[in-house]
């Protein structure tokens, strides 16, 4: 399966922040079926993060604010250096500004398959989603990493916005290869022993099952106005959830959370998933977007109704 010019070893990708942290997790992650992975998202300078808790499980999965915690690029490629390339490597990247971007890119390139723009951190002012909500702002950060780097250029979308489409519009406009619905969803616990926000940041994103409903209608609804692949992430814990995202019009798929309970999940969809496609008799790519014939249907029938009627 290819997104744009990468070819994936299979559609089912590591995402961003789950062991992407070290050249020797992601290669544990290769090795057991990942079809890519991605690393952690990486900035300019040297980020400790929020302070803690940073992480909270949930009964359906995590809530975060771990506030983007990076060695910085000059010290990543360490990391990157101990990758083996047992699958394609995508390169997460955050940045407030243009020229933050510039000095992580240029300096990242040779080791990227591909890099995932993250404009849509929950959690942290100034960064992700604070400026991703912005089309015009994404439009133009597009364009302008699209003309400092020749690597394919995927935009992580962040679903905390009225309208997902008009941020995905915007980035295909600035030239992306891809874009990657969704982030975490903006969420809030708190501990009603002490009253206080369980999360060290008060609030953050939330993943895992509960959110892969927002996931689909994201990437459901993109598909309708995009022409550039669309990455679904969000949820996916076994074959149909994939398969949903597939079907919603992904073209390949992501998964975080789902990881933390089951290591092996890639080679287990994997597997399921050539199980199904060989009893349907049919092949991925005729899945991507099939949930989106019944309109297609309803509006050729609404259109032959039309015709009878004129006639
Ligand atoms: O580091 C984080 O707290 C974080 C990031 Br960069 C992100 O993109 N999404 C998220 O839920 N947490």
């Amino acid at each position: 399966m290819n997104v744009g010019k990468i070819d994936l070893k299979n559609p089912l990708i590591l995402a961003s922040g789950i062991l992407g942290s070290t050249g020797s997790s992601l290669n544990r992650i290769a090795k057991l079926g990942a079809g890519a992975v991605v690393t952690k998202s990486i900035g300019a300078t040297p980020r400790e993060g929020h302070p803690g808790p940073v992480l909270i499980k949930t009964d359906t999965g995590f809530l975060n604010a771990i506030g983007l915690p990076n060695p910085s690029y000059k010290y990543f490629i360490e990391e990157l250096n101990d990758f083996n390339r047992y699958c394609p490597l995508i390169i997460s990247v955050f940045g407030a500004n243009r020229s933050e971007l510039v000095k992580i890119l240029k300096n990242l390139e040779e080791y990227a398959d591909a890099f995932e723009l993250n404009l849509s951190c929950p959690n942290v002012k100034g960064y992700g989603m604070d400026i991703g909500k912005d089309p015009i702002f994404v439009e133009n950060i597009t364009r302008e990493i699209k003309k400092i780097t020749n690597k394919p250029l995927w935009v992580k979308l962040t679903s905390n916005v009225e309208d997902i489409t008009k941020i995905g519009v915007a980035a295909e406009n600035g030239g992306a290869d891809a874009v990657v619905a969704i982030n975490t969803v903006k969420g809030l616990g708190i501990d009603t022993e002490s009253g206080y926000p369980l999360l060290g940041n008060v609030y953050g994103g939330l993943s895992g099952r509960m959110i892969r409903p927002i996931g689909l209608i994201s990437v459901y609804s993109l598909y309708k106005k995009l022409k550039i692949p669309i990455i679904g992430v969000g949820g996916i814990e076994n074959y149909k959830d994939a398969i949903e995202y597939f079907m919603a019009g992904a073209r390949a798929v992501e998964i975080g959370s789902g990881v933390y309970n089951n290591i092996n999940i890639f080679n287990e969809i994997k597997s399921e998933l050539d199980l199904y496609l060989n009893k349907k008799g049919i092949k991925l790519e005729e899945l991507i977007g099939l949930a989106h014939r019944r309109e297609t249907e309803e509006c050729n029938n609404q259109k032959s109704e039309e015709r009878e009627q004129r006639y």
